[in-house]
């Protein structure tokens, strides 16, 4: 069967918005719109400020972003995908969600973009500042269409550590967060190889292994339990917190 890219719809109502109404009148639209999680989440925060993570200027920038865990994916298919400049690459979007699909890069790309310049924590002692791209995690999840059933997004990563695949997850707080990214570019510059390319997690607020590289899917879930060693991430199922706030 073949699977409906439900966001080339959403977007052939944003370029037709675009004429008709103008972008900005489009964009408030869907602002408004915005249901259930999305809605949720600012009744919840009583419409008041969400804690942000800072943010720092280009003048702040580590000069190198080194690369930490997986460095790459020894996968043929992750080698073929490389060769290719990452063109056909596609992160999956499934469980909770009223629409199933899969984004291409050019989806991706084709979305309302944040960019932001954060510091990243590793809890092996180490932080760097760099500057990520990307559409916000919840365009994606307003356009899949969260279940109310759901109570966390899980994050699938293609390479596999000593016989276990990466993975992550997070709370809808944290999966409607502003500061939460789908980083397609650090730096300007498409995202390289060591620091997850083509697509990896930003999740700003939390330490460094939170933020999972080499994505190949996202998943709504009520429970984690069923999923890894139910701990809620490759790192949490070797004892790690769930939560690894700043
Ligand atoms: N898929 C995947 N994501 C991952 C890891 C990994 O090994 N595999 N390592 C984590 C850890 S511990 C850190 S500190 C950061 C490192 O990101 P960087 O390689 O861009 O420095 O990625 C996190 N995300
Ligand atoms: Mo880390």
């Amino acid at each position: 069967m073949k699977r409906r890219n439900f966001l080339v719809a959403g977007l052939g109502a944003f370029f037709a918005g675009c004429n008709e109404i103008g972008k900005s009148d489009w964009f408030g639209k869907v602002v408004d719109g915005a249901q259930g999680w999305h809605r949720g989440l600012h009744r919840a925060l009583g419409g008041g400020r969400i804690p942000m993570a800072p943010e720092y200027t280009r003048a702040d920038l580590s000069p190198y972003f080194r690369g930490n865990g997986s460095l790459t994916v020894d996968t043929d298919v992750y080698r073929a995908a490389e060769a290719e400049g990452f063109a056909n690459w596609r992160l999956a979007v499934g469980g909770l969600v009223d629409n199933l699909g899969e984004l291409s890069m050019d989806d991706i790309r084709a979305l309302p973009q944040r960019t932001q310049i954060t510091r990243h924590d590793c809890v092996e002692g180490w932080s760097a500042i760099g500057e990520w791209t990307g559409p916000q995690l919840s365009q994606i999840l307003d356009a899949a269409g969260v279940q109310p059933e759901a109570n966390f997004i899980v994050f699938r990563c293609a390479d596999n550590l000593n016989g276990a695949d990466y993975y992550e997850s997070c709370d809808m707080d944290d999966a409607f967060h502003p500061q939460t990214i789908i980083a397609h570019e650090l730096n300007g510059e498409p995202l390289p190889v060591r620091n997850g390319a083509p697509l990896r997690l930003r999740i700003e607020r939390q330490l460094g292994y939170k933020h999972a590289k080499y994505l190949t899917g996202i998943e709504a879930v009520a429970s984690l339990d069923d999923i890894g060693g139910g701990s809620g991430g490759y790192w949490e199922d070797r004892g790690y917190q769930w939560y690894a706030g700043i």
